[in-house]
């Protein structure tokens, strides 16, 4: 290559990286790499399942595009990287239903507290026309700029601390971290603590220097962030059950062939079911290894909890009455 066309190329190169787009005309075969984040380190079941998905992108379009991972927040909180998706500064991004309420407000029903009867449930969810009518709905909400791919699975969330939190009246005087996402506030205040909303990315800190006296996740989160190293009473009220998102910057979307969009899809749901198996998985490993390292489960009483935020329910619920109802009758 002459110097003239290596520097041609290299600008088309550090183009394509910036928009996410192959450069166009004689170079439309360009390689182009999407990157992908996630708050969660290499190996979580969120993480791998994207990671996966980008080999099998890679051999399906003989190398012209991959994906680059980067995890354990290298590119922020969840909200950073929703704004990085939106603008196209970032293909793929893996985040909590929790932080895409306040960017789509119906996602909202999938965040109320004990809206699931149980995992089983919230899969059956996810994976049949109500899944599917809220991933066409995120994608064409008005200023969303985002494009929903496809869902994950979270496990069961659980509040844990220094202390066990059996009932209401444990949590008096409590301050719990949640997703910053008012409803969630609203939940904790009403099971007996002192909502506090807040980034992921400040959580460990702040439950090492007591800006928080917990917080309320599931097990391989617990282990991952190694927050069970700082509280290590894990009460089981389960009242949160949310699913996982992993969206596209609609910005790069829009510029795919309907061929590699397809691809996307297809792949998509593959990695939504792969994840499912490696999420099995890792759950049953972080619960022995929180145990082994002196983490406490605690049963708690679910259905003082279920009482105590009937009015949450009641609250965020109403508006989405007709949907409640669908998912309550999804067996
Ligand atoms: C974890 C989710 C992660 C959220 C985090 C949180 O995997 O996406 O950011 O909870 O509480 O379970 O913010």
């Amino acid at each position: 290559m002459k110097r003239r066309d290596l520097i041609r190329a290299g600008a088309a190169t550090a183009l394509a990286s910036l928009s996410g787009l192959p450069a166009g005309g004689a170079l439309a075969q360009q390689k182009v790499v999407w990157k992908a984040s996630d708050v969660h380190p290499l190996g979580y079941p969120t993480v791998e399942a994207i990671v996966r998905m980008g080999k099998k992108l890679e051999a399906a379009t003989n190398g012209r595009i991959s994906i680059q991972m980067f995890p354990a927040m290298q590119l922020g909180g969840e909200k950073e990287m929703i704004e990085q998706a939106q603008v196209g500064a970032l293909q793929i991004a893996r985040i909590s239903v929790g932080a895409m309420g306040p960017v789509v407000d119906d996602l909202n029903v999938f965040n109320m507290p004990f809206v699931f009867r149980d995992e089983a449930h919230m899969r059956k969810v996810i994976d049949g026309p109500i899944g599917n009518e809220f991933l066409e709905r995120m994608s064409n909400a008005p200023g969303s700029r985002l494009i929903a791919l496809g869902w994950m699975d979270s496990g069961t969330r659980n509040i844990y601390a220094k202390k066990a939190v059996t009932a209401p009246a444990d949590l008096k005087g409590m301050k719990i971290r949640m997703m910053g996402n008012p409803l969630f506030v609203d939940t904790m205040n009403a099971m007996g603590g002192n909502g506090v909303a807040m980034g992921f990315n400040e959580l460990y800190s702040a439950l090492q220097t007591g800006v928080v006296d917990g917080a309320e996740n599931n097990p391989p989160t617990l282990l991952a962030q190694n927050h069970y190293t700082v509280s290590k009473v894990y009460s089981l009220t389960g009242h949160l059950i949310i699913p996982e998102i992993f969206v596209f910057s609609k910005r790069t979307w829009d510029g795919l062939s309907k061929e590699d969009q397809a691809l996307l899809r297809k792949l998509s749901r593959e990695a939504q079911m792969e994840q499912r198996t490696l999420w099995d998985a890792y759950s049953g490993e972080a619960e022995t290894k929180l145990k082994a390292a002196g983490v406490q489960f605690v049963p708690a009483d679910k259905a003082a909890f279920y009482k105590a935020t009937q009015p949450v329910r009641d609250k965020y619920g109403a508006k989405y009455a007709a949907l409640i109802k669908r998912i309550e009758e999804t067996k």
